[in-house]
């Protein structure tokens, strides 16, 4: 219990948030591709070293989730990366679900069997805190309550199997931003899905004081005509979260899931600016969102380096303001960032 004290209090820090940066071989390829870069172990490294010893990282980062292959890779320095991130006092976290699997034309997640040993190992690579995530797609007949119910148990197996391990579960339902659906529908969805999962840990037995909820924001489908603004994403998912998440929850980290990194700024901001107590600590574990504008400006190309860490922290500095209410949509204008 005292190792996983220490990692939530390492974890949640005011001011800061997670960043997810781990993106499978699959994924990586898909956003190294956006930039005309060939995906191969070495790209792949290249681009971890630039994100992660992007000078003064730990100012607004507190944990990285992290790829399996990131563990055994180094920095330009010579540096295995999860030792790099203890050395700056950012705590390593690992990606341990296996992807998704169908079932019956719904997703649910692989990766339940050798969790355990597969801990042992990630221990041993030096990480503390691990991330599984569940995923909900919105349609007239989805998610169906098989899914929720599957998803659910599985998210509170995996946290507990976490917790025999000495490991803090980020447990991570993504309810998808795809689609036309109106705020209400994904709503009524997200509302859904998180009384599942909390009814599941609880029957599972597991500490609630002692894991991190990652979900999605409330928030109209991408294709959606006439999407909410962002005061009302920001007030329908506190909402949301209010009905649904036991107060003794620490941290509440949210996913970016495809919204503009501008977006999934302010809607963080918002919902520290509506004047509402928050009983938990709510910040961010974004991955596209914090490094989006840091891949564009990188390009594949060393000369380039600087300025894209530079984009990268610019970013990270504008969502650690908004976790505490301070950033104005004015700030995205100005080069200079506080
Ligand atoms: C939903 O994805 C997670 C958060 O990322 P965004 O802020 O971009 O939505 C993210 O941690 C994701 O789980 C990882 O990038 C791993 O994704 P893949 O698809 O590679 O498993």
């Amino acid at each position: 219990m005292q190792e996983l004290k220490q990692t939530i209090k390492d974890l949640v820090v005011v001011g800061k948030g997670i960043l997810a940066a781990d993106e499978s071989v699959k994924t990586a390829a898909k956003r190294l591709a956006s930039i005309g870069v060939e995906s191969t172990d070495e790209t792949r490294r290249q681009y971890r070293n630039l994100i992660l010893t992007a000078p003064e990282i730990e100012k607004y980062i507190s944990g990285v989730i992290l790829f399996e292959e990131t563990l055994h890779q180094k920095s330009n320095d010579g540096v295995l990366f999860p030792e790099h991130l203890r050395r700056i006092w950012v705590v390593p976290g690992i990606k341990v679900d296996n992807g998704l699997a169908e079932l019956n034309g719904e997703q649910i997640t692989k990766g339940l069997d050798d969790l355990g040993e597969r801990l042992e190992v990630f221990k041993k690579a030096g990480t503390r805190f691990a991330k599984w995530r569940a995923v909900y797609s919105i349609s007239e007949n989805t998610p169906s309550d098989l899914i929720i119910n599957r998803n659910a148990a599985d998210l509170a197996k995996y946290a507990k199997i976490c917790h025999q391990h000495g490991f803090v579960p980020i447990v991570e339902p993504e309810v998808l931003i795809d689609g036309a659906h109106s705020i209400e529908t994904c709503y009524n969805v997200s509302e859904k899905v998180l009384k599942a999962v909390f009814n599941a840990l609880k029957k599972e037995g597991v500490k609630i004081e002692y894991i991190i909820l990652k979900p999605s924001m409330v928030i109209s489908g991408k294709q959606a005509i006439n999407r909410a603004n962002v005061d009302e994403v920001a007030k329908k998912t506190v909402k949301c979260l209010k009905a649904t998440v036991p107060e003794e929850l620490p941290s509440i980290n949210f996913l970016s899931g495809g919204q503009t990194p501008q977006e999934a700024t302010a809607h963080l901001n918002k919902m520290h600016t509506l004047g509402e107590k928050l009983p938990w600590h709510v910040s961010f574990s974004y991955a596209r969102a914090l490094q989006e504008p840091a891949l564009e400006a990188w390009k594949g190309k060393d000369e380039n380096l600087h300025t894209a860490q530079m984009a990268f922290i610019r970013r990270a500095k504008l969502n650690s303001l908004a976790t505490i209410g301070k950033y104005r949509e004015e700030m995205e204008n100005e080069i200079e960032v506080m």
